[in-house]
């Protein structure tokens, strides 16, 4: 199995949480009490790729996704293609993340914010923190929206092992 596959699973294996081996209306999660807190945005960014996933990768539309129906349809819809063709739930998902880690909402993430956010996730392995400067593409001590669009076209299509993940299985882990 090559690498994006990997990623995708872990991905996968995180939404599941029915544990039933798809993804479907089970996994959703509770409206959270708090709506606006950052719990309840985690929960919508949830949310979005399950009811995304859904639409874009049920082929034999009995409205659950396996892992070789999610596969299918990222090697059809992501990859060798670019970033700016990336399928608009999973912009909406990078958007979502960008969102929950710009705490103060300036339209950048500074190195402190990703590491409340980390540590607000329970994330605590020095390899997600040094992700910051590997998401940095230009190095200035801040990410864009970009930048997250850049690591989410990596995550589901890089053929390499060693692509940083953590910054996006953070918001899918309970
Ligand atoms: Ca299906
Ligand atoms: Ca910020
Ligand atoms: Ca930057």
């Amino acid at each position: 199995m090559g690498a994006y596959q990997t990623r995708a699973f872990r991905l996968f294996d995180l939404i599941d949480t029915s544990r039933n081996g798809y993804i479907d209306y089970e996994d959703l999660q509770r409206a959270v009490a708090d709506p606006g807190s950052a719990e309840d945005q985690r929960a919508r960014i949830v949310r979005t790729f399950i009811a995304g996933v859904a639409k874009a990768a049920d082929s034999d539309k009995d409205t659950r996704v396996t892992k070789t129906e999610m596969i299918s349809c990222v090697e059809r819809t992501m990859v060798g293609k670019s970033v700016s063709g990336l399928p608009g739930y999973v912009r909406e998902v990078t958007a979502g993340v960008f969102a929950l880690m710009d705490a103060d909402g300036n339209g950048k993430i500074g190195k402190s914010e990703f590491e409340k956010y980390l540590k607000s996730r329970n994330v605590t392995d020095p390899a997600a923190t040094a992700e910051f400067a590997r998401l940095d593409r230009d190095g200035d001590g801040s990410l864009t929206p970009e930048d997250l669009d850049h690591a989410m076209h990596r995550f589901f299509t890089a053929p390499e092992n060693d692509v940083p993940e953590h910054w996006l299985l953070a918001a899918f882990s309970a």
